[in-house]
């Protein structure tokens, strides 16, 4: 078995920053988790709130609207992928475990919706617990750490496991994700990857979703003397780099956006280390 495993997107939603509106419509979002777990996801994460910056927050009724229909549908369509629902509310977890998701990716980690962990624990399932300074709508406004990002970002995380394990969540089911992009500057992103090790040390799976974002944007146009960040569909280079290097810092677990380029990317990686058990 390969020593990482991939988290393909869904993403049921009129806004989300690469792909909104694309498969918004469940017979869409459908096919296209179909192709990812053809491609090789391990997991498919549905997500119907965008969390970009500037977001707005979505009801929970509009949220399950959109969520359900493809999580039923995928649940019983065999597909050998594991379904993860992103959201931070305890009655969308309840609905889609109800469904057939095994994971709750709460960005939040378990503070949007004080029932949110008492939702994860009695049902059993794996969860991600994700950093965020602030909220989507004003996160990426002024991003700022009193003192080291990556300290920060690790004492936030070792709190929120330890609140998780004291509400009943058992601790082999936890993974840990320090939110690239969220409420972080491009040396925050850096940073946070450059360093990923000491995050390893709290002794969970370290969840990394650099898919797409615009730190990448960013860079990428800085590769080529530009100073407009490149559009999203131009930051698949820059989403591989960053999940090769997390991959050889300890991450295991890779969100992303195309399944199958990662699953490339990874393997090389993999082989290159003699991670991959050949
Ligand atoms: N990033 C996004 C959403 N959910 N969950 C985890 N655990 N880690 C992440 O880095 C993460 C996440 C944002 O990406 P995307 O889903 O593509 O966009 P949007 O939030 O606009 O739907």
């Amino acid at each position: 078995m390969a020593p990482y495993r991939l988290m393909g997107i869904v993403n049921v939603t009129p806004d989300s920053f690469s792909d909104g509106g694309r498969f918004l419509a469940p017979a869409d979002a459908l096919e296209h988790a179909r192709a990812l777990a053809a491609e090789g996801a391990d997991m498919l994460d549905i997500g119907a709130e965008s969390t970009r910056p500037g977001a707005e927050p979505v009801a929970a009724e509009e949220e399950l609207r959109r969520a359900l229909p493809v999580l039923e549908a995928l649940a019983g369509a065999g597909l050998g992928a594991e379904l993860s629902i992103d959201t931070t509310k305890a009655a969308g977890a309840a609905a889609a475990i109800e469904a057939g998701a095994r994971v709750v990716n709460d960005v939040s980690a378990l503070r949007g919706d004080p029932a949110m962990a008492g939702v994860v624990a009695a049902s059993g399932v794996r969860c991600c617990l994700m950093h965020m300074l602030g909220e989507p709508r004003t996160m990426q406004l002024h991003p700022r750490y009193e003192g080291d990002v990556v300290d920060e970002v690790k004492a936030f995380l070792e709190e929120r496991l330890a609140f998780a394990v004291a509400a009943g969540i058992a601790e082999e089911r936890i993974m840990l994700d320090p939110g690239i992009g969220f409420g972080k500057t491009v040396e925050h992103n850096l940073a946070l990857l450059g360093r990923l090790d000491e995050l390893c040390t709290l002794g969970r799976p370290i969840l990394i979703g650099t898919s797409r974002k615009r730190f990448l944007g960013v860079l990428g146009a800085r590769a080529h003397g530009l100073t407009e960040p490149l559009p999203a569909d131009r930051r698949q280079p820059g989403t591989l780099a960053t999940c090769v290097l997390a991959f050889e810092r300890g991450a295991s677990i890779f969100r992303v956006h195309e399944v199958a380029a990662a699953a490339e990317a990874l393997a090389v990686a993999a082989a290159t280390l003699g991670a991959d058990g050949r």
